[in-house]
Protein backbone atom coordinates (compact mmCIF):
# COMPACT_ATOMS: atom_id res chain seq x y z
CA UNK A 1 0.00 0.00 0.00
CA UNK A 2 0.96 3.82 -0.61
CA UNK A 3 2.28 5.55 2.21
CA UNK A 4 0.26 8.12 1.41
CA UNK A 5 -2.77 6.08 0.63
CA UNK A 6 -2.15 4.41 4.36
CA UNK A 7 -1.49 7.46 5.81
CA UNK A 8 -5.53 9.01 4.56
CA UNK A 9 -6.64 5.61 6.10
CA UNK A 10 -5.11 5.56 9.46
CA UNK A 11 -5.64 9.33 10.02
CA UNK A 12 -9.33 8.57 9.32
CA UNK A 13 -9.58 5.53 11.89
CA UNK A 14 -7.80 7.77 14.35
CA UNK A 15 -10.41 10.41 13.57
CA UNK A 16 -13.27 7.72 14.05
CA UNK A 17 -13.45 6.94 17.45
CA UNK A 18 -15.80 4.07 16.90
CA UNK A 19 -13.28 2.21 14.89
CA UNK A 20 -9.99 3.27 16.61
CA UNK A 21 -9.30 -0.14 17.99
CA UNK A 22 -9.25 -4.07 17.43
CA UNK A 23 -9.14 -7.09 19.35
CA UNK A 24 -7.41 -10.05 18.84
CA UNK A 25 -10.77 -12.52 18.45
CA UNK A 26 -10.18 -15.46 15.88
CA UNK A 27 -7.46 -18.02 16.61
CA UNK A 28 -5.59 -19.29 13.70
CA UNK A 29 -4.59 -22.79 13.56
CA UNK A 30 -3.66 -25.32 11.10
CA UNK A 31 -3.88 -22.52 8.21
CA UNK A 32 -7.28 -22.42 9.31
CA UNK A 33 -9.52 -19.23 11.06
CA UNK A 34 -11.64 -20.69 13.80
CA UNK A 35 -14.99 -18.52 14.86
CA UNK A 36 -14.68 -15.46 16.93
CA UNK A 37 -14.07 -16.38 20.95
CA UNK A 38 -14.19 -19.99 20.02
CA UNK A 39 -10.72 -20.21 21.39
CA UNK A 40 -9.94 -17.18 22.53
CA UNK A 41 -10.81 -15.97 25.68
CA UNK A 42 -14.09 -13.07 25.61
CA UNK A 43 -13.27 -9.92 26.47
CA UNK A 44 -15.77 -7.75 29.06
CA UNK A 45 -16.66 -4.10 27.50
CA UNK A 46 -15.51 -0.95 28.64
CA UNK A 47 -15.29 2.87 27.80
CA UNK A 48 -12.76 4.48 25.95
CA UNK A 49 -11.65 7.37 28.34
CA UNK A 50 -10.52 9.23 25.03
CA UNK A 51 -14.02 9.04 24.25
CA UNK A 52 -16.91 8.75 26.93
CA UNK A 53 -19.50 9.45 25.07
CA UNK A 54 -19.30 6.21 22.73
CA UNK A 55 -20.90 2.94 24.01
CA UNK A 56 -18.45 0.42 25.83
CA UNK A 57 -17.08 -2.07 23.42
CA UNK A 58 -14.87 -4.75 24.28
CA UNK A 59 -12.14 -4.14 21.86
CA UNK A 60 -11.32 -0.73 23.44
CA UNK A 61 -7.25 -1.18 24.72
CA UNK A 62 -6.21 -1.71 27.88
CA UNK A 63 -3.80 1.44 29.58
CA UNK A 64 -3.09 -0.06 33.19
CA UNK A 65 0.16 -1.98 33.37
CA UNK A 66 -0.56 -2.90 36.79
CA UNK A 67 -3.71 -4.61 36.43
CA UNK A 68 -4.37 -8.29 36.17
CA UNK A 69 -6.42 -7.78 32.84
CA UNK A 70 -2.66 -7.26 31.38
CA UNK A 71 -2.28 -10.83 31.41
CA UNK A 72 -5.27 -12.02 28.95
CA UNK A 73 -7.41 -8.69 28.10
CA UNK A 74 -10.25 -7.67 30.31
CA UNK A 75 -12.01 -9.75 32.58
CA UNK A 76 -10.09 -12.85 30.46
CA UNK A 77 -8.05 -13.80 33.86
CA UNK A 78 -10.85 -14.89 34.89
CA UNK A 79 -11.76 -18.87 35.21
CA UNK A 80 -15.56 -18.33 34.37
CA UNK A 81 -14.15 -16.78 30.93
CA UNK A 82 -11.99 -19.75 30.50
CA UNK A 83 -14.80 -22.15 31.18
CA UNK A 84 -17.01 -20.79 27.89
CA UNK A 85 -14.04 -20.80 25.90
CA UNK A 86 -12.90 -24.07 23.90
CA UNK A 87 -9.33 -25.72 24.31
CA UNK A 88 -7.58 -26.05 20.67
CA UNK A 89 -5.12 -28.84 19.86
CA UNK A 90 -1.62 -27.36 18.00
CA UNK A 91 0.99 -29.48 17.27
CA UNK A 92 4.73 -27.98 18.75
CA UNK A 93 6.37 -26.20 15.42
CA UNK A 94 3.47 -25.54 13.40
CA UNK A 95 2.63 -21.85 12.58
CA UNK A 96 -0.34 -20.27 14.41
CA UNK A 97 -1.78 -16.67 14.53
CA UNK A 98 -4.55 -14.54 15.93
CA UNK A 99 -6.70 -12.53 13.38
CA UNK A 100 -8.36 -9.23 14.66
CA UNK A 101 -12.04 -9.16 13.51
CA UNK A 102 -12.55 -5.26 13.78
CA UNK A 103 -11.80 -3.18 12.19
CA UNK A 104 -11.44 -5.33 9.08
CA UNK A 105 -8.36 -2.75 8.19
CA UNK A 106 -5.81 -4.31 9.99
CA UNK A 107 -3.91 -4.23 12.76
CA UNK A 108 -2.94 -0.69 12.23
CA UNK A 109 -1.86 0.49 15.13
CA UNK A 110 2.38 1.52 15.56
CA UNK A 111 4.11 -0.77 17.81
CA UNK A 112 5.50 -4.27 18.53
CA UNK A 113 3.69 -7.86 18.76
CA UNK A 114 4.47 -10.47 21.15
CA UNK A 115 3.60 -13.94 22.29
CA UNK A 116 4.20 -15.98 25.38
CA UNK A 117 3.23 -19.23 27.04
CA UNK A 118 2.35 -20.22 30.25
CA UNK A 119 1.64 -23.55 31.04
CA UNK A 120 -1.76 -24.63 33.30
CA UNK A 121 -0.77 -26.81 36.16
CA UNK A 122 -4.38 -28.46 35.36
CA UNK A 123 -6.90 -27.79 33.31
CA UNK A 124 -6.18 -24.85 31.17
CA UNK A 125 -10.20 -24.00 30.99
CA UNK A 126 -9.67 -23.02 34.99
CA UNK A 127 -6.30 -21.59 34.55
CA UNK A 128 -6.16 -17.69 35.78
CA UNK A 129 -2.64 -17.16 34.64
CA UNK A 130 -0.79 -16.11 37.55
CA UNK A 131 2.20 -18.46 36.66
CA UNK A 132 5.24 -18.15 35.02
CA UNK A 133 5.06 -16.81 31.28
CA UNK A 134 7.70 -17.01 28.91
CA UNK A 135 7.57 -15.72 25.96
CA UNK A 136 8.12 -17.46 22.52
CA UNK A 137 7.90 -14.84 19.73
CA UNK A 138 8.24 -10.96 19.30
CA UNK A 139 7.64 -8.41 16.39
CA UNK A 140 10.08 -5.57 16.50
CA UNK A 141 10.62 -2.89 13.79
CA UNK A 142 10.94 -4.23 10.34
CA UNK A 143 12.77 -1.17 9.15
CA UNK A 144 13.90 1.88 10.32
CA UNK A 145 10.64 3.48 9.68
CA UNK A 146 8.29 0.31 9.77
CA UNK A 147 6.91 -1.54 12.45
CA UNK A 148 5.72 -5.02 11.80
CA UNK A 149 2.28 -4.39 10.91
CA UNK A 150 1.63 -0.44 10.77
CA UNK A 151 3.20 -0.40 7.33
CA UNK A 152 0.88 -3.56 5.83
CA UNK A 153 -1.60 -3.58 7.94
CA UNK A 154 -2.54 -7.16 8.30
CA UNK A 155 -5.19 -8.57 9.82
CA UNK A 156 -3.20 -11.23 11.50
CA UNK A 157 0.05 -11.56 13.94
CA UNK A 158 1.37 -15.28 12.91
CA UNK A 159 4.02 -16.89 14.55
CA UNK A 160 5.35 -20.56 15.40
CA UNK A 161 5.11 -22.85 18.69
CA UNK A 162 8.24 -23.65 19.60
CA UNK A 163 9.17 -27.53 18.58
CA UNK A 164 10.52 -28.17 21.75
CA UNK A 165 7.37 -26.80 23.73
CA UNK A 166 6.81 -29.34 26.69
CA UNK A 167 3.80 -30.96 26.24
CA UNK A 168 0.38 -29.80 27.80
CA UNK A 169 -2.50 -27.03 28.07
CA UNK A 170 -1.44 -23.71 28.33
CA UNK A 171 -2.43 -20.12 27.71
CA UNK A 172 -1.03 -18.78 24.71
CA UNK A 173 -1.48 -14.71 25.38
CA UNK A 174 -1.13 -12.27 21.88
CA UNK A 175 -0.05 -8.69 22.52
CA UNK A 176 0.53 -5.45 20.20
CA UNK A 177 0.59 -2.39 21.95
CA UNK A 178 0.89 0.91 20.86
CA UNK A 179 3.45 2.99 22.70
CA UNK A 180 3.25 6.69 23.51
CA UNK A 181 4.83 9.53 23.91
CA UNK A 182 2.66 10.42 27.02
CA UNK A 183 3.10 8.59 30.09
CA UNK A 184 0.64 5.73 30.64
CA UNK A 185 -0.56 6.38 28.10
CA UNK A 186 0.52 3.33 25.87
CA UNK A 187 -2.58 1.27 24.18
CA UNK A 188 -2.52 -2.42 25.23
CA UNK A 189 -3.98 -4.88 23.03
CA UNK A 190 -4.14 -8.64 24.83
CA UNK A 191 -5.70 -11.74 24.25
CA UNK A 192 -5.32 -15.38 25.83
CA UNK A 193 -6.30 -18.63 23.47
CA UNK A 194 -6.56 -22.14 25.73
CA UNK A 195 -4.49 -24.69 23.50
CA UNK A 196 -3.24 -28.23 24.20
CA UNK A 197 0.58 -28.14 22.96
CA UNK A 198 1.34 -32.17 21.12
CA UNK A 199 5.06 -32.98 20.49
CA UNK A 200 8.15 -34.27 21.61
CA UNK A 201 9.04 -31.81 24.00
CA UNK A 202 12.36 -32.04 25.43
CA UNK A 203 12.82 -28.11 25.46
CA UNK A 204 13.16 -26.14 28.83
CA UNK A 205 11.30 -23.13 28.63
CA UNK A 206 12.79 -19.38 30.46
CA UNK A 207 13.28 -16.94 31.17
CA UNK A 208 9.97 -16.61 32.91
CA UNK A 209 7.58 -13.46 33.55
CA UNK A 210 4.55 -12.64 34.99
CA UNK A 211 1.40 -10.32 34.30
CA UNK A 212 1.18 -7.87 35.65
CA UNK A 213 4.92 -6.54 36.59
CA UNK A 214 7.30 -7.89 33.75
CA UNK A 215 6.29 -4.14 31.91
CA UNK A 216 7.49 -0.85 33.47
CA UNK A 217 5.94 2.61 32.71
CA UNK A 218 9.21 3.98 32.81
CA UNK A 219 10.63 1.63 30.23
CA UNK A 220 11.76 3.20 27.21
CA UNK A 221 9.77 0.46 25.04
CA UNK A 222 6.86 1.59 26.77
CA UNK A 223 7.09 5.41 26.94
CA UNK A 224 8.94 6.42 23.75
CA UNK A 225 10.58 9.50 22.94
CA UNK A 226 10.53 11.33 20.16
CA UNK A 227 12.24 9.51 17.70
CA UNK A 228 10.26 6.74 17.64
CA UNK A 229 6.92 8.45 18.21
CA UNK A 230 7.75 10.20 15.01
CA UNK A 231 8.93 7.14 12.99
CA UNK A 232 11.89 8.97 12.42
CA UNK A 233 14.09 6.17 13.34
CA UNK A 234 13.19 2.87 15.29
CA UNK A 235 16.55 1.43 14.76
CA UNK A 236 17.20 1.45 18.46
CA UNK A 237 13.62 0.28 19.37
CA UNK A 238 13.68 -2.76 21.87
CA UNK A 239 10.76 -4.67 22.56
CA UNK A 240 10.01 -4.87 26.22
CA UNK A 241 10.29 -8.22 28.24
CA UNK A 242 12.05 -11.43 28.83
CA UNK A 243 14.51 -12.57 25.87
CA UNK A 244 11.97 -14.77 23.78
CA UNK A 245 12.71 -18.49 24.28
CA UNK A 246 13.93 -20.39 21.28
CA UNK A 247 12.60 -24.00 21.90
C1 LIG B 1 -1.22 -15.67 8.71
O1 LIG B 1 -1.60 -16.99 8.44
C2 LIG B 1 -2.83 -17.10 7.72
C3 LIG B 1 -3.15 -18.58 7.58
O2 LIG B 1 -3.26 -19.20 8.83
C4 LIG B 1 -2.72 -16.43 6.37
O3 LIG B 1 -3.97 -16.45 5.73
C5 LIG B 1 -2.29 -14.98 6.57
O4 LIG B 1 -2.05 -14.38 5.31
C6 LIG B 1 -1.02 -14.90 7.40
N1 LIG B 1 -0.75 -13.50 7.67
C7 LIG B 1 0.48 -12.95 7.60
C8 LIG B 1 0.61 -11.50 7.93
O5 LIG B 1 1.46 -13.60 7.30
C1 LIG C 1 -18.18 -11.47 23.80
O1 LIG C 1 -18.36 -10.45 24.76
C2 LIG C 1 -19.20 -9.39 24.33
C3 LIG C 1 -19.26 -8.38 25.46
O2 LIG C 1 -17.99 -8.03 25.92
C4 LIG C 1 -20.57 -9.93 24.01
O3 LIG C 1 -21.36 -8.89 23.49
C5 LIG C 1 -20.48 -11.06 22.98
O4 LIG C 1 -21.74 -11.64 22.80
C6 LIG C 1 -19.51 -12.13 23.46
N1 LIG C 1 -19.34 -13.12 22.39
C7 LIG C 1 -19.20 -14.42 22.63
C8 LIG C 1 -19.07 -15.30 21.43
O5 LIG C 1 -19.17 -14.87 23.75
C1 LIG D 1 -1.83 4.58 34.84
O1 LIG D 1 -3.20 4.85 34.59
C2 LIG D 1 -4.10 3.96 35.24
C3 LIG D 1 -5.48 4.27 34.75
O2 LIG D 1 -5.58 3.90 33.39
C4 LIG D 1 -3.93 4.10 36.74
O3 LIG D 1 -4.79 3.20 37.41
C5 LIG D 1 -2.49 3.80 37.11
O4 LIG D 1 -2.28 4.00 38.48
C6 LIG D 1 -1.54 4.70 36.32
N1 LIG D 1 -0.17 4.28 36.57
C7 LIG D 1 0.82 5.15 36.84
C8 LIG D 1 2.19 4.56 37.05
O5 LIG D 1 0.65 6.36 36.89
C1 LIG E 1 -4.91 -29.30 14.02
O1 LIG E 1 -4.45 -30.46 13.36
C2 LIG E 1 -4.11 -31.55 14.24
C3 LIG E 1 -3.49 -32.66 13.40
O2 LIG E 1 -4.36 -33.02 12.38
C4 LIG E 1 -5.38 -31.98 14.98
O3 LIG E 1 -5.05 -33.02 15.89
C5 LIG E 1 -5.92 -30.79 15.76
O4 LIG E 1 -7.16 -31.14 16.39
C6 LIG E 1 -6.17 -29.60 14.83
N1 LIG E 1 -6.53 -28.44 15.67
C7 LIG E 1 -7.70 -27.80 15.54
C8 LIG E 1 -7.96 -26.70 16.52
O5 LIG E 1 -8.50 -28.05 14.68
CU1 LIG F 1 -6.97 2.19 18.82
Amino acid sequence: MKPSLLLTISLSLLLDSVSAHYAFSKFLVNNTETAQWQYVRNLSLSRDPHNPAVEPLNYNPMFNLESVDMRCGRDAWKPERGATTKVATVIAGEKVGFRIEYPAVGIFHDGPGTAYLSKAPGNVKEYPGDGNWFKIHEAGPISKTCWPFSCDVPAEYNFTIPRKTPPGQYLLRVEQFWPRVMFNESQFYVSCAQIDVVGPGGGKPGPFAKFPGVYDNYDPGVWVDDSINMKRDLSSYKVPGPAPWKG
